[in-house]
């Protein structure tokens, strides 16, 4: 019986790309809560012109797998 192996992801330096990011997660990398843990490092904003959806999306990722999304965030 083939199950489907865990993935172990990090994702850094997302820095304010949305687009970029979505496209990530749900084109390339195809998160599976079943399976994955998807660790987020921070940098989320500045640069790009979408901070506040890429922190609305990484939010709402982490309330509905709270124990598959590790958000790290910078020091104040
Ligand atoms: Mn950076």
């Amino acid at each position: 019986m083939n199950r489907k192996p865990e993935r172990l992801i990090s994702i850094g330096d997302i820095h304010g790309k949305f687009n970029l990011l979505k496209s990530l997660i749900e084109t390339q990398i195809i998160f599976d809560p079943g399976t994955d843990t998807l660790v987020m490092l921070g940098d989320f904003i500045d640069r790009g012109k979408d901070s506040a959806k890429v922190i609305r999306y990484v939010c709402n990722l982490r309330d509905m797998y709270p124990d598959r999304i590790i958000l790290f965030k910078r020091k104040p």
